[in-house]
This record gives structure tokens, C-alpha cells and sequence, in this order.
């Protein structure tokens, strides 16, 4: 396990290569287990676009999106019922990651779960819809490869791209917490646990 500064003269953020290696399959596991109860779905921008990217969540609350905008809600709008709770693997986890950043006492309260298949992307954006921006974003990766766009405080700012691979986890804090960032199109290929998909978990303090 290695933590590493990336890209350069970035302190807010922190790639921790290979963190979560050890632990690929029964994080699969849980997220299988957690799409069995709040399923995969492609949801709807307020401009009336599907999203490439499928999702699901767990935890207190969960992102949505439909035509009223985005925002966290406490139910799935396609059961009426909460998320599923987060599984401790995954709380531990993000706490551990979050204070080799620097960030004692991470307790996020919502895990966003994004499933790529080849071709899905994520356009450019910021995360915004929380509450408190001064706690960390700790993100999670599963499966494919994916080229990470890493922009700046404006939507101008030319974007870095960054490999993220299955295992890897970055905390994004500090400034950085508020920069522009996406995923370009995922590329075919076959990972040995995952098959032709990539999943990235996104721990979040969103209350
Ligand atoms: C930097 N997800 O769900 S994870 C997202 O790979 C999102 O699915 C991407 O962007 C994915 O909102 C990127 C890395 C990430 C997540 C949140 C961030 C980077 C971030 C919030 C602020 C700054
Ligand atoms: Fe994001």
C-alpha cells in the first residue's frame, strides 16, 4: 500500500495505490448484495438526459437525480423505502482511508455506487449538494481501469487525466474538495472479478 500525492502540489488529495487490494472481493460481495435490494438505474439530469452511468446508493441518505435537480433523499424513489445501510466494510474502510489523509473521525452518511460499462462516462461537474464541503469526499475503485478527468476551480480549467485502477482510493479534501472532475468513456476489457464493468463507491458526508 503506498499513499501519493497526485497530480503534484495538490495537499488536499491523496491516491492510496492498491489501498483497498486485499479486500476487492468482499466489497464486491457487498455491493452485489446491495443491488439485489436498491437496483441499478440510469437516472434522468434536470435537462431530461439519461445518465450513462448506472447507480445505486446506501447509507443515511442517497444522491438523486431527476427533473427537479439533484439532491439527497432518504428514500429510493423506485421502492419508497431507505437505502440500504451501509455495510461496515465500507464505513471502515472510507474512516481508514479518510485519516491516512488527514481527516480523523470521517463518518460519512451516504456511499453513492456508480456501475460503468464500456462507453459510460461522466461529464465534467462538481460535487455540490452537500452540506459541509470541510469534510472529505473519499471515492473507491473496482474493476476496469478508468482514465479520471481532474480539472480546476473553474469549468475552464484544463483537465489532468489520472488512471484509476481496481483497489485504488483517493480522499479529496481541502480545496480541491470543490474542483471540477469527471470519467471519460470506459474502455473495453475484461476484469477478473468484475468482468467488462467498473464500480466506484463514493463515501460522502452529505447531512
Ligand atoms: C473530486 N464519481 O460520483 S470518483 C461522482 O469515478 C464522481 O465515478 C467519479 O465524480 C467516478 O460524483 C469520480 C472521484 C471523485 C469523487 C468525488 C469528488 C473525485 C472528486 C468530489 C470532489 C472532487
Ligand atoms: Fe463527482
Amino acid at each position: 500500500m503506498t499513499g501519493e500525492l497526485f497530480p503534484p502540489d495538490m495537499p488536499g488529495l491523496l491516491r492510496l495505490c492498491g489501498f483497498a487490494g486485499g479486500e476487492e472481493r468482499a466489497l464486491l460481495d457487498a455491493v452485489e448484495a446491495l443491488a439485489a435490494v436498491a437496483p441499478w438505474r440510469r437516472v434522468m439530469t434536470p435537462g431530461g438526459k439519461a445518465m450513462s452511468v448506472q447507480m445505486s446508493n446506501c447509507g443515511a441518505v442517497g444522491w438523486i437525480s431527476d427533473r427537479r435537480g439533484y439532491r439527497y433523499s432518504a428514500l429510493d424513489p423506485l421502492s419508497g423505502r431507505p437505502w440500504p445501510q451501509m455495510p461496515g466494510i465500507f464505513s471502515a474502510l472510507a474512516g481508514r482511508a479518510a485519516a491516512a489523509a488527514g481527516f480523523a473521525g470521517f463518518a460519512p452518511d451516504a456511499c453513492l455506487i456508480n456501475l460503468y460499462q464500456p462507453g459510460a462516462r461522466m461529464a465534467l461537474h462538481q460535487d455540490r449538494d452537500e452540506a459541509d464541503f470541510t469534510a472529505p469526499i473519499v471515492s473507491l475503485s473496482l474493476g476496469l481501469p478508468a482514465v479520471f478527468l481532474w480539472g480546476g476551480a473553474a469549468r475552464t480549467d484544463k483537465a489532468a487525466r489520472v488512471t484509476l485502477h481496481s483497489g485504488d482510493v483517493v480522499v479529496w479534501g481541502g480545496a480541491e474538495r470543490l474542483y471540477f472532475h469527471g470519467v471519460a468513456p470506459l474502455r473495453e476489457g475484461v476484469h477478473p472479478l468484475l468482468g467488462a464493468r467498473r464500480i466506484n463507491l463514493t463515501f460522502r458526508k452529505a447531512l
